[in-house]
């Protein structure tokens, strides 16, 4: 067991960061852990060969605003997973700022970008400019990030999102010593 890792969920109020992590945890969220500050978590367990970890999830309120975020929610993020909603050029556009505080208090945070709501892709085909595949993939290349798209909706795209995550912090932290130096 490496212990526990902690990852953030970035993004605007509205792209789906609830869903998706609801949609990934459904077993294991708890809506009596919500603090006060208003901040939403959930644990799972995570294994990928004899690599074994806890995944602490993190999940913001809408409320909140970045100054009073800046060091209890960013500090100690293992991984952020940065979400943008694919109806939304401007969600996407947004996630420069959010990338740029988590970098302020975490320097080399690795991130994943994600495109949610591809369900809406059928929905709304020709009907109004969607983020493209290929135009989240290039935003992403700025950030050396993967590009995911996903429906917190259908469940397109969840588990191989999370799949990432954790192929990530296997290669970060294959470890629990690697764990310990990192701070
Ligand atoms: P947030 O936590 O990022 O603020 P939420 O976002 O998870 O609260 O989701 C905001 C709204 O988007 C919710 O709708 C939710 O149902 C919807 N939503 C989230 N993910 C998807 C998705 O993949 N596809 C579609 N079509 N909708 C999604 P309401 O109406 O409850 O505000
Ligand atoms: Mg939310």
């Amino acid at each position: 067991m490496i212990g526990i890792l902690k990852v953030l969920f970035i993004g605007e109020g509205g792209v789906g960061k609830t869903s998706l992590l609801k949609r990934y945890t459904w077993n294991t969220f708890d809506e009596s852990m919500k603090l006060t500050v208003g901040v939403d978590f959930a644990a799972k367990n995570v294994e990928y060969e004899d690599w074994k970890a806890t995944l602490q999830i993190w999940d913001l309120g809408g409320q909140i605003r970045f100054r009073d975020l800046a060091i209890s929610y960013f500090r100690g993020a293992r991984l952020a997973i940065a979400v943008f909603d694919i109806t939304s050029r401007y969600t996407m556009e947004r996630l420069d700022d959010w990338i740029t505080h988590l970098h302020e208090s975490e320097r080399n945070c690795p991130i994943v970008i994600v495109g949610n709501k591809s369900d809406l892709r059928k929905v709304f085909k020709g009907i109004r400019p969607l983020v493209t595949l290929q135009e989240g993939i290039e935003y992403a290349a700025r950030y050396n990030a993967p590009f995911v798209e996903a429906s917190a909706k259908d469940g397109h795209g969840v588990q191989e999102m999370f799949d990432i995550v954790t192929q990530i912090l296997v290669q970060r932290y294959p470890t629990s010593e690697a764990l310990g130096l990192a701070f």
